[in-house]
């Protein structure tokens, strides 16, 4: 096991465990008729956890329509994104942006958004903006896979590229472009090296270890911070639930692959690891699933006594 402290880990698969349950919880709630829906993440946990444990306060991300994980990651309050979801007042955009839409800017939590790939140009000119401030923060653009075919990827990274911006690019590779699989829109195996097209370097890693893309993550964050950006990451993983939470996942992807896909979970394998070197013991363990579930409680609560947003000021907070 990699040299990282003891705290470090713990915290990782703390976030991780956050990530998981919110999301669950969040399916529940939906389930009882919350309006919209959303995209779990459920399986790729540890990239999150794993990139954002060595981001500062102070740098930035920006994220996708699957974006909980990343958001929950940097650090954003599970009840204002539980009261966001209910279309609460109380949400992180007064309940008017749902889920595919939160943002917390306090926290450098630049947003999500729906359209794919998006995220890319606007991280390459949040870190032009740092770069022309002097300032030493990191920008992270978490993706998916498909969005690495989209023009927005090309035409951020390859900016980023030729302007040396502090941005990390990372790829969360969950193999599917929606219902797509990788094999059937790129004749690429490894997503890594469309990196090579911009001159930068492009890391491959496991992405349900979480200890593996921590290691990754602290390394390029640094080497990005000193002006040796950017860089891009892809981590490999999979859903095991559907593309959204009407998707049953089903008809594109056989069961026996999910099956083997949760048997490579990357919370129980981090859980196994932290037990297996006496990092963390069961009880403490146990202590961070209870925490998180009082927590979640706690937000469901409050989503649900919260105010929805007045009628009167439906036109507020929007451009036209
Ligand atoms: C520009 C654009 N095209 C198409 C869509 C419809 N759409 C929503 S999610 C999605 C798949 C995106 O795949 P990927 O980037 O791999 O992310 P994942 O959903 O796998 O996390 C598509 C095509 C969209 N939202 N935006």
């Amino acid at each position: 096991m990699p040299e990282m402290d003891a705290a470090k880990l713990k915290e990782i698969y703390a976030t991780m465990v956050r990530i998981r349950f919110f999301e669950e919880r969040a399916i529940t709630e939906y389930r009882k008729g919350l309006p919209g829906f959303i995209h779990p993440s459920i399986g790729q946990e540890a990239i999150p956890a794993g990139v954002c444990a060595f981001l500062r306060e102070d740098d930035y991300i920006i994220t996708t329509h699957r974006g909980h994980g990343d958001i929950i990651a940097k650090g954003a309050r599970l009840d204002r994104m539980m009261a966001e979801l209910f279309a609460k007042e109380t949400g992180y955009c007064r309940g008017k942006g749902g889920s595919m839409h939160i943002a917390d800017v306090e926290r450098n939590i630049l947003g999500a958004t729906g359209i794919v790939g998006d995220g890319i140009p606007i991280a390459a000119g949040v870190g032009l903006g740092c770069k022309m401030q002097n300032l030493d923060r990191v920008v992270v653009a978490f993706f998916g896979d498909g969005a690495t075919n989209s023009g927005a990827f090309h035409e951020g990274v390859g900016l980023a590229a030729i302007w040396s911006l502090p941005v990390l690019f990372v790829c969360e590779n969950n193999q599917f472009q929606q219902s797509t699989p990788m094999r059937d829109y790129t004749r690429l195996t490894d997503l890594a090296d469309r990196a090579k097209a911009y001159g930068i370097p492009g890391i491959t890693v496991d992405g349900n270890d979480a200890i593996a893309v921590a290691e990754v993550a602290r390394e390029s964050i640094e080497k990005c911070r000193k002006g040796e950006g950017p860089i891009l990451v892809v981590g490999n993983t999979y859903r095991t639930v559907g593309h959204h939470m009407g998707d049953p996942g089903t008809s594109y992807r056989s069961k026996e692959e999910v099956e083997e896909w949760k048997k490579k979970d990357p919370i129980d394998r981090l859980r196994r690891q932290l037990l297996e070197n006496k990092i963390a013991t069961e009880a403490e363990i146990e202590e961070i699933h209870n925490a998180t579930l009082r927590e979640l409680d706690e937000a469901v609560k409050f989503a649900q006594e919260s105010p929805e947003p007045k009628v009167e000021e439906a036109l507020e907070d929007i451009y036209a």
